[in-house]
Formats: structure tokens, C-alpha cells, sequence
């Protein structure tokens, strides 16, 4: 099947309209640019190389994020909002268009179903758009469904459930394939609301006999990322509820099974960065479901909250880059849910808190940090972490974004263009589209 060139003429934002916003602000952005490149020099660090290596990071979109999302109270849609994929890929287009950053998307099924995934592919090829890990879906009954995942999908008492389950994941593995993705997220809500309910250690073998016939049906260079959560939609127990039992069960099915951690999924206050620092240890850390939150899994912007949280993760990444010596990739995503923003807006801004979080986690001085930690020397240990935090990166990441043929100002770029209310004239607007959760 032959590649299809990105054509530029499909792409959501005039590139007149980035180059005039870009001329208004490039004489100031220089002037940063000169200035943290001095101030970075004073620390043997040269701001070309981080810029190069903020070019090389890529960050998968969410296609459930490109439409409003809601809770279970409401869901307030936006007019021009994307109805179906093909229009969902056009606007993680105008994403990547204006950041460089995020040239996948996330595919979830059946909410992305489309009847020809080869003119799918092609379509996102043209926009510059290619497929990141694909995601299965057995928390929800389909319309005309034969077994009701009510008590559960993969760890069901019942093995026609389980079966039904499991064939579900295999399709979605060959929807994959022919995208070109090559890997596939299962996260399952499986659990119980009352204790009793379930029987702990029965319910996860289940799910471990579910997942090794999902297993041995990965293409040879696929991975398949298991994703915990706490709790939610379970409320006294969840089958796969934290980073120990996904570890576990990576570990029991094989090489190509890793652990994908969502930021939300966690208790309050959890120590995350050290989750990532284990799952890397033990080479099991597969991927991220970058987002934010304060009190649940409310899948808030990614560094919306708790910025300093971001940017400790991202250090564990660079840290485990560097002990991993190439072998280490994990799989980058969002996973956000925009109730009150324009999406795109949201994750324009997301894009730039991952970049940023990543650009200070590289200007921190390893070499000092592992000195001080070997003396004890709290206090300068630290300030080696606080101080890389503290410094005003934007200049670099522009700089990126620019060389990308992105905006120095997305968000200013991307309101000068109207684009969402050139949209609105032209897309079908139906009130009672969910973008899936809602
Ligand atoms: C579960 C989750 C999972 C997705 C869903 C959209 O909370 O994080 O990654 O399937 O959100
Ligand atoms: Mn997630």
C-alpha cells in the first residue's frame, strides 16, 4: 500500500496565516531565544541541542479529545466540532501544524468505526497524521450487543463474555495493523462496587487467560500496554487497580506486554514519578496517558494542576533515556477530556506544557545532581531539580515549533485563523454526538 505525501493544501491553517503571526512576534522570540541561549551557555548547555530534542519528541493525540467532552451531569458540544474520524483527523492536523509535536493520533473503537481503514490511513497520511496505540472498548454495551459487560468484559465470570471480549481486542488489532498502528491500550473498568462481589485472585486469572489469547495475537513487532486505574467506573474494587498488579501481569505475559501509566489514575498525592522510575527499572514502562488532575481522574490539561508533577516525570524519562542507551521508548499520548475549552486550544496548550516539562527535565545538570546525592547534600540536590523547573524554556520551544513550520503563538496563531468557526459553517452539528465517554 504506497505512502501518500502530506498535502499541504489539506491542511487546516493557511500557512500565510502562521507566517504573518509568526513575522508579528519573531523579533521578540530572537531576543529570547539569544538571551536563554546565553543563559544556558553559562551552563555548558547549548540551546541547539535541546531544541533538537524537543523537535525528536512526539506526543499521541486523543481522537476522544478532539470533541467535547463531559461528565455524567452534562456535556456542553461546540459548533464545528468534529463528527466523525475523518474530521477528527483534520483537526490533530491542526494540531501537529502548529506545534510539530504530535504527528499520531489514538484511535478508540467502536467510538472511531469507519467502513474503509485503508482510505483512512491515507487520509491521515495526507494530513501528516499517522496512528499511535489503538484502543479497545469492553466498558460499554454496543447497540445490539450479545453478552452485557454490566459485570465485567475480560474478567467476566461467564467465558462466552470473556470470549466476546477477547474477539473484540483481536479486531481491533487488525484495524491496527492496516493503520499501521503498533500497539494496542486495553484498559478495562472490571471490578466491583461491594466487597464480596468478586472473588480478587478468580477474577484476575480471568483476566490473565483473556489477555493471553489477546496476546498471541499480536503482530510480531506490536506491544500491548496494560493500563491500571483505581477506581472508576468500580467503586470498591477494580481488577487491574494499580501499577504493582499491571507490572505483574506484564511481566507473566511476556516481552511484548508493558505497562502504560495515565496520570489520572491515581490516588492523590501518589508519588508517580517514582511508578515511572520502577516500570523503566524493570523495563516494563510501555507508555503514558498524559493529563492532569486535582482530586479524580478529571483529565484535566496536561500540566493544567500540578506543572512540578510533569516535569519530575519527565525527569524519570530522561533519566531512564539516558540509562537505557536507545532501547528505551515509550509510547507518549494524551488523554484529556475538554468540557469547558475549545479542544484544540487545550491540547495547543497541553502540547506545549509536555514540551516544556521534557525541555527542563534536559537542562538538568546530572553530572552535579549525582554529586550531591552521593554527599548527602539535600539542599543542592534538589535545587538541581527546582532550578532546571524554574527556567523559562518558551524560547526554546518556539524555536522548535518554528523550525517545524509551526507558530511561535500557537493558540494566537490558531484563533487568528477562525479556523473552528470556519468549521462550524461547514460541519454537521449534532447536539447529541458524544465523543464517547459521554
Ligand atoms: C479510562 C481511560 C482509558 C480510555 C478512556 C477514554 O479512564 O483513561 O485510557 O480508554 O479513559
Ligand atoms: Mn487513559
Amino acid at each position: 500500500m504506497g505512502f501518500v505525501a502530506i498535502d499541504r493544501a489539506m491542511l487546516g491553517i493557511p500557512p500565510e496565516v502562521i507566517a504573518k503571526d509568526n513575522d508579528r512576534l519573531m523579533e521578540a522570540h530572537l531576543a529570547d531565544y539569544a538571551a536563554l541561549g546565553a543563559r544556558l551557555a553559562r551552563e555548558n548547555i547549548d540551546i541547539e541541542d535541546i531544541v533538537a530534542r524537543v523537535m525528536a519528541l512526539e506526543v499521541g493525540l486523543p481522537s476522544w479529545g478532539m470533541v467535547s467532552g463531559g461528565t455524567r451531569f452534562a456535556r456542553f458540544p461546540l459548533p464545528g466540532e468534529p463528527v466523525d474520524v475523518y474530521e477528527k483527523l483534520e483537526d490533530c492536523s491542526v494540531v501537529h501544524q502548529l506545534t510539530g509535536l504530535t504527528p499520531r493520533v489514538s484511535l478508540h473503537f467502536p467510538w472511531d468505526k469507519t467502513d474503509d481503514y485503508v482510505a483512512l490511513r491515507q487520509f491521515g497520511e495526507a494530513h501528516g497524521i499517522g496512528f499511535d496505540a489503538i484502543n479497545s472498548n469492553t466498558f460499554q454495551d454496543q447497540a445490539g450487543q450479545k453478552r452485557s459487560y454490566k459485570f465485567g468484559s475480560l474478567s467476566h465470570s461467564q467465558a462466552q463474555t470473556r470470549q466476546q471480549a477477547i474477539e473484540h481486542n483481536l479486531q481491533c488489532i487488525d484495524i491496527g495493523h492496516t493503520l499501521g498502528s503498533k500497539a494496542i491500550t486495553v484498559w478495562i473498568g472490571d471490578g466491583s462496587n461491594f466487597p464480596g462481589q468478586c472473588e480478587f485472585t478468580d477474577s484476575l486469572e480471568r483476566y490473565l487467560d483473556s489477555l493471553r489469547a489477546v496476546y498471541r495475537h499480536l503482530p510480531h513487532d506490536w506491544r500491548l500496554f496494560i493500563e491500571h486505574k483505581m477506581y472508576e467506573p468500580a467503586f470498591y474494587s477494580t481488577v487491574v487497580q494499580d501499577w504493582g498488579t499491571s507490572i505483574l501481569c506484564a511481566q507473566t505475559l511476556g516481552d511484548k506486554a508493558q505497562c502504560l501509566v495515565d496520570l489520572g489514575h491515581h490516588a492523590p498525592n501518589v508519588n508517580i514519578e517514582m511508578i515511572v522510575a520502577r516500570l523503566a527499572q524493570f523495563g516494563k514502562l510501555g507508555g503514558f496517558h498524559f493529563n492532569d488532575s486535582k482530586y479524580g481522574d478529571d483529565d484535566l490539561d496536561s500540566g493544567s494542576v500540578n506543572p512540578f508533577q510533569l516535569f519530575l516525570v519527565f525527569n524519570e524519562l530522561v533519566s531512564a533515556e539516558i540509562r537505557g542507551k536507545g532501547s528505551f521508548r515509550p509510547s507518549y499520548m494524551m488523554d484529556q477530556s475538554h468540557n469547558v475549552t475549545d479542544p484544540i486550544e487545550s491540547l495547543l496548550n497541553s502540547a506545549r506544557a509536555i514540551a516544556g516539562s521534557y525541555a527542563k527535565a534536559l537542562i538538568v545538570d546530572r553530572v552535579a545532581l549525582k554529586g550531591y546525592q552521593a554527599d548527602n547534600d539535600v539542599i543542592m540536590a534538589h535545587n538541581c531539580l527546582r532550578l532546571a523547573f524554574e527556567t523559562d524554556v518558551r524560547a526554546a520551544l518556539a524555536m522548535a515549533r518554528v523550525r517545524s513550520g509551526g507558530a511561535i503563538d500557537p493558540i494566537a496563531c490558531y484563533r487568528a485563523s477562525s479556523y473552528r468557526a470556519l468549521k462550524a459553517e461547514v460541519r454537521h452539528y449534532n447536539p447529541n454526538l458524544g465523543g464517547g465517554i459521554v
